[in-house]
C-alpha cells in the first residue's frame, strides 16, 4: 500500500532553503533541526520533506518520488515541456525568492526595444524561456547556453547580451551591464503534478494550504490599537490602510473618547500614524499578527 504521507521536495542549500523551511515551521510542522540529512519527517502531521537541488524537483514530481515541491517559477518554466501538456500545476505562490529573468546589455550599447536584439548573440542559462520569448516577439537571435557566471559573457566577447536572474541589480552594475527587458517575473511557488492525490494526502494538503494562507496573511497584517475622540472616528476610518470594520470600545470614566482596535492587511507606515495622530488619535500601538484564520 502507498504511504499516506505527503512528500514535499525543497531546495537543500541555496536561496530558497531557509524561507521554505521557515514557512513550513510557521505552519506548525515540528521538524528535526539538523539540516545535514536529506530527509525530514514532520512529527505532528503526515508530511515528509526531501532536500535536493532545485533543478531536480520537477523530475522528482514527474517520477512520483514526491507529491509537491517548492521552486522558483524560473526553474519550473525552463523545464516545462509544452508537448507534455502541463504536467505541473502551481498550487500556491509563496511570496519569497522574488526575482526577474531579464535581458541586459553593456551600458554603452544603444537599446531602443526588443528589435535591437535581432541577429545578436544572447548568453543565458535559461535557453527555453528565452527562445519562447524571442519567438513570441518574432526576434531572430542566437542563444548561447552557459551554465553559470552568465554576466561575464559580454566581456569575454561570447555574447552581445545576457538573459539572467536579477534581484537587486548589483551583479549587473558590477559588470557594467544595464537591464533592458524583463522576460519573466518569478517567485517561489509550490507545485504538484496535475494528477489527483490520494484522499488522505489531499486532506493533508488542504490543511497545509489553509495554514500557509494564514501565515502569509499574518505576515502582512498588523494589529493597530489607539484612543480617539468619538467625533474623529469617521475621519480616522478613512485613514486606516486595508482594514476591516474597527472594533470600538468605550473607555472607563471617559464619555467622549473610545479605544479603537483594527487589523490592517497592509504595511502600516509612519506617515499613516502621523496622520492618525493629527486626526486626534493617541496612544497608538502597532503590533505584529502571529497567526490568522479566516
Ligand atoms: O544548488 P541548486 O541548484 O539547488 O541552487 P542554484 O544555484 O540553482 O539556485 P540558487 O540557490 O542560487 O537560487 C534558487 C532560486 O532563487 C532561483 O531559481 C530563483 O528562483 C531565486 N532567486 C531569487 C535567485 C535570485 N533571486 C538571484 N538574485 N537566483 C539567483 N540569483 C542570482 C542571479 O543569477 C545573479 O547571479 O543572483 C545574481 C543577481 O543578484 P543581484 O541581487 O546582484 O541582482
Ligand atoms: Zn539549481
Amino acid at each position: 500500500m502507498q504511504s499516506a504521507r505527503l512528500v514535499i521536495a525543497l531546495q537543500k542549500k541555496g536561496r530558497l532553503s531557509d524561507d521554505s523551511i521557515s514557512l513550513l515551521q510557521r505552519c506548525g510542522l515540528k521538524l528535526l533541526s539538523s539540516k545535514s540529512s536529506l530527509f525530514y519527517s514532520a512529527q505532528n502531521l503526515p508530511i515528509d520533506l526531501l532536500l535536493v537541488r532545485d533543478d531536480d524537483i520537477p523530475a522528482l514530481i514527474r517520477d512520483k518520488v514526491c507529491d509537491l515541491g517548492i521552486i522558483g517559477e524560473n526553474v519550473l518554466h525552463e523545464q516545462e515541456n509544452p508537448s507534455e501538456e502541463f504536467v505541473f500545476e502551481k498550487v500556491k505562490k509563496l511570496g519569497f525568492g522574488k526575482c526577474r529573468l531579464s535581458i541586459a546589455v553593456p551600458k554603452e550599447v544603444d537599446f531602443s526595444d526588443v528589435t535591437s536584439l535581432i541577429d545578436r548573440k544572447i548568453a543565458t542559462s535559461y535557453p527555453n524561456i528565452l527562445q519562447k520569448f524571442l519567438k513570441e516577439n518574432k526576434i531572430e537571435a542566437r542563444v548561447v547556453t552557459i551554465s553559470g557566471s552568465v554576466e561575464i559573457a559580454p566581456r569575454l566577447k561570447m555574447s552581445d547580451a545576457i538573459c539572467d536572474l536579477v534581484s537587486t541589480g548589483r551583479t549587473l552594475e558590477e559588470n557594467n551591464l544595464k537591464e533592458v527587458q524583463v522576460v519573466l517575473e518569478s517567485q517561489a511557488v509550490m507545485i504538484k503534478s496535475r494528477g489527483a492525490l490520494s484522499f488522505e494526502k489531499n486532506k493533508t494538503l488542504e490543511i497545509l494550504l489553509r495554514r500557509m494562507e494564514g501565515v502569509m496573511q499574518a505576515q502582512e497584517s498588523k494589529y493597530i490599537l489607539f484612543h480617539a475622540p468619538k467625533s474623529a472616528i469617521p475621519e480616522i476610518r478613512k485613514l486606516l490602510p486595508g482594514s476591516e470594520s474597527p472594533t470600538i470600545i468605550s473607555l472607563a470614566e471617559c464619555d467622549d473618547k473610545v479605544a479603537v482596535h483594527v487589523v490592517s492587511r497592509e504595511a502600516v507606515f509612519w506617515d499613516t500614524l502621523e496622520k492618525l495622530r493629527e486626526a486626534g488619535a493617541s496612544a497608538i500601538l502597532v503590533l505584529p499578527v502571529e497567526k490568522m484564520m479566516l
